[in-house]
């Protein structure tokens, strides 16, 4: 039986596996929806942070939460997306974790989501642990395991 409760595969921190928060897709506070649909296209990614100048992090955004927001009774109102902020439409509850963290606390956390945010102590976003970085490093080990 494979423990992993007791082995390293709960030891690294999640800085070793994050990608940092330059290479993370993200939008700002005050940016239109439009923008953030665009990023978010472009991007290809279904969620990102939305972060303000000085890199903390105020929520998450994703395409379904714009298109929710713009719908009418009859019709998609795609005038408003120029209209709404970021802000008006973005999830204020979103998981967390930092640096400091165990896998552990993740492994929990990416059952039900796709990625993690990280943040320091200050709120300032370091970038992201996502369920893909967890399960590559999961894959090393039982590799591992299984060359024993
Ligand atoms: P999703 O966008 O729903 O993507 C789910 C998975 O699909 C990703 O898993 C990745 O394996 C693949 N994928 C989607 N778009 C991709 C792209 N443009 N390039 C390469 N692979 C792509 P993960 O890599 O585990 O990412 C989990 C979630 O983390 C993503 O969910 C996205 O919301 C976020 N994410 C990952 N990398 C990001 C980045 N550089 N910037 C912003 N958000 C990112």
């Amino acid at each position: 039986m494979i423990s992993l409760q007791s082995h390293e595969f709960m030891n690294p921190k999640i800085s070793d596996y994050i990608i940092s928060s330059e290479k993370v897709a993200h939008v700002q506070m005050g940016n239109s929806l439009e923008h953030a649909l665009l990023v978010l296209t472009k991007s290809g990614y279904s969620a990102i942070p939305v972060l303000d100048a000085r890199f903390r992090i105020h929520g998450l955004i994703s395409s379904s939460m714009i298109t929710e927001s713009i719908l009418g009774l009859e019709r998609i109102e795609f005038e408003k997306l120029g209209e709404k902020k970021v802000e008006d439409v973005m999830a204020v509850t979103y998981p967390q974790v930092h640096l400091d963290d165990r896998f552990e606390k993740a492994l929990d956390l990416l059952i039900d989501h796709a990625f993690l945010c990280v943040v320091d102590k200050e709120g300032y976003f370091e970038g992201i642990f996502t369920r893909s970085a967890l399960l590559k490093e999961l894959r090393t080990y039982i590799h591992k395991i299984n060359e024993l």
